[in-house]
């Protein structure tokens, strides 16, 4: 390989690049997007003639995927339904859902030397990813994951890994910040008083969901369970959600905190780790716009109860985010990725903030629900 530009610090993508084959001169790699789990890179060539062309390379975390050959698995079977489907609908698979470059030796993912697992997709063409949304994004993204859950309805979630167990369980979220706390492995326990108070208060709010599941009022689907507005690209051209993307995460879960987990990240006007907490505010007209593309959408797929429910998925994921952001904090921060120190419990911070101004609105939020169910 000739010599082409990388970043620095990032060992192994030498290495890993020389596995596949790029059309015409690979000019380099750079780092990319705003993911707090894998490590993504977009990889750029020049073919002699036309544009350059772009790849996303990543590497899965090994800290949120203790078997990453079955991320891959799943990936595979759930990328061919949609494919399928898709296609079935007159859609173009190529942009709208996602792919991999298969390596030299045909291979669909890489492993360096180092044991570590990547994967390269073709970049969806003529996208963008957004972090914070306008209302009409928002209602934009909502149809998208709507229509994600309706195209997975049939398909046979039993063949599907559970790629990180007790994903969304709340109550082991809640059992596992628990011994984060009792182990205080880094003496930050003093200073998070509030927070962890905050946490105590709710821990009967822990098993809604999963009570309504036990108790056979929900129903178990395939679900992707990473629903932020990052994990969607969107139409350069028409402002439509095109692709779901980050489907490492997909597995049998529940339709609420699809729901919610959107609405925890997008329905306000703050980062994920804003300091300044009289920024961070629920706002309903955006809860509005994202709960009517979304039951757009899933074009009534959804069950009365589920429904009923949905408030509590935005609730719920909103609270087992902050507590997980704590439960990392208090951890030493070895799962998501942090820029500084205390960026963790910044972002702690916000989620709770969002939880008490939706446990205020809560009735408002169940009539918005209402109005278009
Ligand atoms: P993480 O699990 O770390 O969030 P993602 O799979 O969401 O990783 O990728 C991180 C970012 O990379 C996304 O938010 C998106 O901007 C970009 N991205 C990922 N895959 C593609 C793709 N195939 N085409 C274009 N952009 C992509
Ligand atoms: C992570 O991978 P990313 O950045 O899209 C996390 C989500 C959290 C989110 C918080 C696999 O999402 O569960 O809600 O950060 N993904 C995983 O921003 O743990
Ligand atoms: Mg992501």
């Amino acid at each position: 390989m000739n010599s082409i530009y990388l970043p620095e610090n990032c060992e192994y993508l030498h290495e890993v690049l020389g596995a596949y084959s790029f059309p015409e001169t690979l000019i380099g790699a750079s780092r990319y997007g705003y993911g707090h789990i894998n490590d993504t890179f977009c990889v750029i060539c020049q073919p002699r003639e036309g544009d350059g062309v772009r790849f996303i390379l990543q590497r899965l975390s090994r800290a949120a995927f203790p078997a990453t050959e079955q991320v891959m698995e799943n990936f595979y079977g759930i990328t061919e339904h949609l494919r399928k489907k898709i296609a079935e609908e007159g859609g173009d698979p190529e942009r709208e859902t996602l792919s991999v470059v298969r390596t030299v030796d045909g291979k669909p993912y890489y492993t360096d030397s180092n044991g570590g697992i990547w994967r390269l997709m073709p970049f969806v063409k003529d996208t963008f990813p957004c972090q914070s949304a306008t209302p009409e994004l928002f209602e934009a993204s909502a149809r998208s994951f709507g229509k994600f859950q309706k195209r997975l309805k049939d398909y046979p979630a039993h063949t599907l890994f559970e790629t990180i167990p007790h994903f969304h369980d709340t109550e082991d979220r809640y059992a596992k910040f628990e011994a984060a706390l009792a182990a205080d492995k880094l003496g930050r326990a003093a200073q998070v008083q509030a927070e962890v108070a905050f946490v105590k208060a709710r821990k009967a709010d822990c098993s809604v969901a999963l009570q309504a599941l036990r108790e056979g009022k929900l129903p178990l689907r395939v679900t992707h369970n990473d629903t932020k507005l990052n994990n969607i690209l969107f139409d350069k051209l028409t402002g439509e959600g095109i692709c779901v993307i980050d489907l490492d995460t997909t597995m049998p879960g529940l339709s609420i905190n699809d729901f919610g987990d959107s609405i925890r990240f997008g329905a306000n006007h703050s980062a994920e780790d804003e300091k300044d907490l009289s920024k961070v505010n629920f706002d309903i007209d955006l809860f509005e716009a994202y709960t009517r593309g979304f039951l757009q959408g899933a074009e009534g797929g959804l069950t009365e109860a589920e429904l009923e429910y949905l408030p509590w998925g935005a609730r719920l994921m909103t609270l087992e985010c902050g507590i997980r952001f704590l439960t990392d904090y208090l951890d030493g921060d070895n799962y998501f990725h942090t820029a500084y120190e205390g960026q963790n419990l910044d972002r702690c911070r916000t989620q709770f903030k969002l939880v008490q101004d939706m446990e205020q609105q809560f009735d408002a939020m169940a009539a918005v629900v209402r109005k278009y169910a």
